[in-house]
């Protein structure tokens, strides 16, 4: 039988060196629930600094979208909560609007549409489920203006140029006069960024670990979490946090029918969460080929939702 992609995945990154798992990965159900867990932590100031900025800034950056109709796309949209905050100002400033979340995940994308009906009922949401890739397509021929939401940091998690590619790819589907708010995380001081990801109650390190369970499950591996070791270390000038499992002695682990050696002490690189100045900003609006940005951020400057236009 062919392997999966995630099998496949899976053994060229253990085989690699460094050795490599993709945290796109991180998400099956435990994952997803230890996630959850990881946005409700005092250390991982991101959700609320965004949540305060889409209440605190909703009017001002209303001002940059005076049309009265717009179709509102969210890529990796989740649950919707704090999205209901843009939304709900949207309808609260007279606009018509139609909202399109794109999740990979239908489940969630049920949860979302439920969650809107109850808090918004008089929004239209047509939810899309797929890959960023395929529903982008689909949504490429609608004239309605567009706003595209990519928010919670998500950008974070491509790794060095596949950011910019990634806006660049997303600027093909836009046209004149559509905009592109983007949620980034901002470099700011090394102790404040390492804590949230190397948090004292050890979520974070359970969030990583399970990768190594879920593989175990998935692929029958033999993984030991309790033989790794999470750690995370944050770059200030590349502005890069990476995070690692440390293999803590010399062993062997069968995935998939391979037998992966680690040595003592040798990193599996598990995730980049890549934080940006505001110049580096500006420089993917001119490497992406938008007319203009915008930052709206909060009161200590953690974070910005950042408005691109075409
Ligand atoms: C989903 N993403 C934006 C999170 C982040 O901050 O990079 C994932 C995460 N990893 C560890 N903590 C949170």
């Amino acid at each position: 039988m062919k392997p999966t992609a995630f099998e496949k995945d899976v053994v060229e990154g253990l085989n690699a060196s460094p050795k490599k798992l993709f945290s796109k990965y991180f998400y099956d159900e435990k994952g997803s629930a230890l996630f959850q867990q990881i946005m409700q932590l005092p250390e991982y100031y991101l959700p609320a600094c965004e949540t305060a900025i889409l209440k605190q800034k909703s009017s001002e950056l209303l001002k940059e979208l005076p049309l009265a109709n717009y179709e509102v796309v969210e890529l990796g949209a989740g649950d919707g909560t704090k999205t209901a905050l843009f939304l709900e100002a949207l309808i609260r400033a007279g606009k018509t609007i139609r909202y399109l979340p794109l999740d990979i995940s239908p489940d969630i994308l049920e949860f979302n549409r439920d969650f809107m009906k109850q808090r918004i009922p008089e929004l239209a949401v047509e939810p899309i489920p797929g890959d960023y890739f395929h529903t982008l397509e689909s949504i490429k021929t609608r004239k309605t203006p567009k706003i595209i939401l990519f928010l919670g940091s998500n950008i974070g998690n491509f790794e060095g140029e596949k950011a910019l590619e990634f806006i660049s790819f997303v600027k093909k589907y836009l046209n004149e006069g559509d905009h592109f708010l983007l949620g980034v995380d901002l470099k700011k001081n090394p102790r404040t960024i390492l804590a949230a990801y190397d948090d004292a109650a050890g979520i974070t390190k359970q969030f990583n670990l399970n990768l190594l369970d879920r593989i175990n499950r998935e692929l029958g591996a033999n993984f030991t979490p309790a033989n790794f070791d999470h750690y995370a270390s944050y770059n200030p000038v590349s502005g890069a946090t990476t995070s690692y499992l440390i293999s803590k002695q010399a062993q062997q682990v069968r995935v998939a029918g391979h037998t992966i050696d680690f040595k003592a002490f040798e990193p599996i690189h598990m995730e980049v969460s890549q934080k940006y100045s505001l110049d580096d900003l500006e420089n993917i609006r001119e490497n992406a080929g938008f007319r203009s940005v915008q930052h709206f951020t909060d009161s200590r400057d953690y974070f910005s939702i950042s408005l691109f236009v075409v």
